[in-house]
């Protein structure tokens, strides 16, 4: 038997080059080894507000970026978090097991919440349950994020062992994984930040739809760290994700990046990361015309039946466990 990935991507905004980096680039290469499962977490993306008609069409969206990215829907189950309404019912029976003391040192709800938790939705605090929940309900062994999602996947197996401790052995406590290079892309614009789809400077994130023309120009007027040479460089921020981008565009080793660059200035160096970002997306922006909404909408139906049916099996074991029974059952 195969062990289980799962992953998922909030349908919001339009994907970047670190959400490509930081989890699709892995979910793709991961797909063949695991039996894998990538959802498109549209419950997430309500957590804040989305207009109804905009977060309708970024859904089918995100599925066609994930297909063009490489997911391939006979090797993995792609499908519609919504769909498989055992996600929002284990998320509930979580919610109970979790301590509000928990939720309370997220960071993610301190930033999205700018710090104002008096206004914050209460989706937004109870976020991380509903991405345990995600993760648990298929017996997920590895879990491929970006470093953000670090803290909310320990709070994933802690709720998982407690649950084992306090009912029976019920689920398989996942491990993250996080890749070595690309599991943080910070923005062009400010490099203390994340590249983020929320950036407010429109130039700190390279979106994956990008033309030619945008991405130059974005990395034109990336920002850069005082001195001139160009190496990798924890101290020197801004240059450090420059040469990851770099590298990760080319699949050039480090020494072979920092080789390319001796002698040469900033100028060049962001021409030559344009280009080969350019190069890098031209076939991901090929592909992505190739799904019609109805070739995606047969994928996700696919998807979301394969996905109720593992799902539904470890909602019912939790729910016998818990002496929750129903009239009907
Ligand atoms: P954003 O902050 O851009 O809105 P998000 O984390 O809220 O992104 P998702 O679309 O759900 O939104 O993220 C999908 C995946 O991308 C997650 O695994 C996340 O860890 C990863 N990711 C997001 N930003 C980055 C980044 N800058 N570098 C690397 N990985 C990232
Ligand atoms: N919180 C994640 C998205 C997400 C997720 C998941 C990732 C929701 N459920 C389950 C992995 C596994 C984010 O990137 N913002």
């Amino acid at each position: 038997m195969k062990k289980r990935i799962f992953s998922g991507a909030q349908p919001t905004g339009n994907l970047h080059l670190g959400n490509y980096l930081g989890a699709l680039k892995n979910w793709v290469a991961l797909q063949d080894e695991y039996e894998s499962f990538f959802c498109i977490v549209n419950l997430h993306a309500v957590t804040l507000p989305q207009d109804p008609q905009v977060l309708r069409q970024k859904t089918l969206d995100l599925a066609r970026i994930y297909l063009a990215s490489g997911i391939d829907p006979e090797k993995s189950t792609v499908f519609i978090q919504s769909d498989v309404s055992e996600h929002a019912e284990l998320a509930w029976i979580l919610s109970c097991t979790t301590r509000m003391g928990e939720l309370e040192r997220m960071t993610q709800f301190k930033d999205k919440g700018k710090g104002n938790a008096e206004r914050a939705g209460v989706g937004l605090f109870t976020y991380p349950v509903l991405m345990a929940a995600d993760i648990l309900l298929y017996q997920t062994h590895l879990v491929p994020v970006g470093q953000d999602q670090k803290q909310h996947l320990e709070l994933s197996r802690d709720l998982a062992e407690r649950f084992n401790r306090d009912f029976g052995e019920t689920f398989v406590v996942p491990e993250p994984f996080i890749p070595p290079v690309g599991a943080r892309i910070q923005s062009l614009a400010d490099p203390a930040k994340k590249m983020s789809k929320s950036d407010e400077n429109a130039n700190g994130a390279i979106f994956l739809m990008d033309d030619a023309d945008t991405i130059v120009k974005k990395l034109k007027k990336a920002v850069t760290d005082s001195g001139t040479e160009i190496k990798f460089d924890e101290t020197r921020p801004a240059i450090n994700n420059l040469l990851t981008i770099y590298q990760l565009m080319t699949g050039k080793t480090a020494a072979e990046c920092e080789a390319n660059f001796v002698g040469k200035g900033y100028g060049h160096f962001k021409t030559e990361t344009a280009e080969a970002v350019v190069e890098f997306l031209k076939p991901f922006q090929e592909r992505v015309k190739n799904y019609t909404d109805e070739d995606l909408k047969a994928i996700l139906r696919t998807g979301a039946e394969k996905a109720k049916t593992i799902a539904r099996e470890t909602l019912t074991d939790v729910y016998g466990k818990m002496g929750i029974v129903g009239a009907l059952n």
